[in-house]
């Protein structure tokens, strides 16, 4: 029993560890310094035709708010910000363009609220690839990040 223990333990730190190790090879033209996207994954549709959903978060460690405009996503026709809201027994969903990031602040893109809705999925995304997502800010400075393409799981709610 303690061995076993001990196993499971090693198996979750090794988990932990290699997310961590995770890196961006995508490199965006015009940068804009002092923002990171983090936890950022490509949600596939679980019928084949819906939309996917692609979830991250951003952090703003400068002095001033920064405003994402629109975002792109690698091989999607479209890709589109929008935060699911409960109302009662039914959810809606708002359009969430010009989205700010306070300064010094992060924003949290997660399955039941902010999402960005993907549309138009080519056969470049793929389930166990990476794709690339693009913020793009008002300042016309970008932001971008590797975008894991991963299968719809049970633990997500279905796409927004
Ligand atoms: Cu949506």
């Amino acid at each position: 029993m303690r061995a076993f223990r001990l196993s499971l333990m090693l198996a979750a730190t090794f988990a932990i560890t290699a997310c961590n190790q995770q890196t961006s090879t995508h490199k965006v033209s015009n940068a804009k310094s002092g923002i990171t996207i983090s936890d950022a994954r490509l949600v596939l549709p679980a019928v084949t035709g819906n939309p996917a959903a692609a979830y991250f978060s951003v952090n703003n460690e400068t002095d001033q708010p920064a405003k994402i405009l629109t975002v792109d996503v690698g091989g999607a026709g479209m890709a589109m910000m929008h935060e699911t809201l409960n109302m009662g027994a039914r959810s809606t969903m708002q359009d969430l363009s010009n989205t700010v990031v306070p300064a010094h602040q992060s924003l949290v893109f997660s399955p039941g609220g902010k999402h960005v809705m993907v549309t138009g999925l080519t056969d470049l995304i793929k389930k166990g690839t990476n794709t690339t997502l693009t913020l793009n800010f008002d300042d016309g400075q970008k932001a971008g990040v590797d975008l894991p393409v991963v299968p719809a799981g049970a633990a997500e709610k279905p796409a927004g």
